[in-house]
């Protein structure tokens, strides 16, 4: 190892033992805290199902920058080279309709866990392990912004059916890889101007998750999430599945709740609601990412929430209980490089979490000591944790600091750009 990287660490280790903390430990849990990289960066939110669909459900990518990945092995090759460029074991999120049909279309009642073999075996000899989503947008029969609160029965059983199906394969994929595969659920369902029925499309969506959840899966091998969001393009009056929605459902039937960071108001955050989760739920599922004005996935940098839900994680002694996943998508930019970004500033943020003098923190707001408190976390705040995230990296055999960004580039130079 570079030798100015190790003297760098060696100082920051003394340093950190002035105010109580080892910095060993920190980095042992690091490590074993996985990020799940969505798939949907790499290609625009696209999918495989019908390469020329256009992206529904008020979600949507913005930008054209060259490179955009067209094939399911352009997809994987391209995480491959993240994966490359971020220290750890990490997960990939797949959705269903990224599976490999072999250029037949199969429909979202049609799939099955052969469609998505391909994946698996790529995550075993990758040593990844998979999480995995239904797809309720981008198809026809949510043209109209509704599936699982439909009030057309056929098109509810429709999703129901797809949604079951998807959990089957996440089992499947759970068990394949020898680790819980989240399997997540959001849907788009909401409307863009004022609705009067807006108790009759809950009561749908309440009933179909009722069934979907009346088949059983194996909770060695998966676990249910489901996902609220406040709204969606185009569906700016009203969503369906509302915070308060799916914490009612989460909580009455011991599901998962998904905090998605950009689902809330624009001053609401994620961070002050793990703890309270927590107390309810035996686990929290998070969509990382960044809300920018009225877009809720921007590429993650490291700010202050991102920082503070690290910190709410690791305060609440709640490592083995939150999963982390990212979800945001970025056509404007090189898409390997909003990865590798998102990634890198989430590991930076748990890593300034772990080394929290938390033990004199705790002391100084028992005692009521709060400027000692206040100043305590300012001097954190400079602390020389970035030789720490560099020494990790050196150590896993990862490039340090922004050579990243030269490697990005030259694999730009030799693939993306040639797509
Ligand atoms: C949409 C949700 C959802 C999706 C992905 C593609 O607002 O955040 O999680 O981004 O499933
Ligand atoms: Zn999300």
């Amino acid at each position: 190892m570079n030798e100015q990287i190790k003297q760098s660490y060696d100082l920051a280790v003394a340093q950190y033992a002035t105010i109580g903390v080892d910095v060993n430990k920190a980095l042992e849990l690091l490590d074993k805290l996985p990020i799940s990289l969505h798939c949907w960066q790499a290609d625009d939110v696209t999918g495989f199902e019908n390469p020329d669909g256009n992206l529904t459900g008020g979600i949507q990518t913005t930008g054209n920058y060259p490179g955009k990945a067209r094939s399911i092995n352009e997809v994987r090759a391209d995480i491959d080279k993240a994966m490359e460029l971020i220290p750890g074991n990490h997960r990939v999120n797949i959705h269903a309709f990224y599976g490999d049909f072999g250029g037949k279309f199969v429909d979202r009642n049609e799939i099955e866990p052969k469609h998505f073999q391909s994946w698996i075996d790529w995550a075993k000899e990758k040593n990844y392990k998979l999480d995995f989503n239904c797809t309720c947008f981008s198809h026809d029969k949510s043209a109209d912004g509704l599936t699982l609160s439909h009030p057309n029965p056929e098109i509810r059983a429709f999703w129901v059916d797809h949604v079951i199906r998807s959990r089957k394969i996440a089992e499947e994929m759970g068990k394949q890889l020898g680790s819980k595969c989240m399997h997540n659920i959001w849907i788009p369902d909401g409307s863009k101007d004022v609705t009067v029925n807006r108790l009759q499309y809950r009561k749908n969506l309440k009933e179909s998750l009722d069934k979907i959840f009346e088949y059983k899966t194996n909770d060695d091998y998966m676990l249910d999430c489901i996902e609220s969001k406040l709204f969606g393009i185009g569906a700016e009056s009203y969503t369906v599945g509302s915070h308060e929605f799916y914490m009612g459902y989460g909580v009455r039937n011991n599901i998962i709740v998904t905090l998605d960071g950009g689902h809330f108001h624009p001053t609401e955050i994620i961070s002050d609601k793990i703890s309270s989760l927590l107390l309810f739920l035996p686990e929290v599922m998070l969509h990382v990412t960044r809300g920018v004005r009225w877009d809720s996935d921007h590429v993650v940098t490291l700010n202050e929430e991102i920082v503070a839900i690290a910190q709410e994680i690791v305060r609440a002694d709640a490592v083995d209980k939150v999963h982390i996943g990212l979800d945001y998508f970025d056509a404007s930019i090189n898409r390997i490089g909003a990865y590798v970004v998102g990634v890198r500033a989430t590991q930076k943020a748990l890593l300034q979490a772990l080394l929290e003098p938390i033990v004199k923190l705790r002391e100084f707001e028992g005692n009521g000591q709060n400027f000692e408190r206040m100043a305590l976390l300012e001097e954190a705040k400079s602390m020389p944790w970035g030789a720490i995230f560099n020494y990790y990296c050196a150590s896993k055999g990862v490039i340090v600091g922004d050579a990243y960004i030269a490697d990005i580039q030259k694999y730009e130079q030799d693939i993306t750009s040639k797509r």
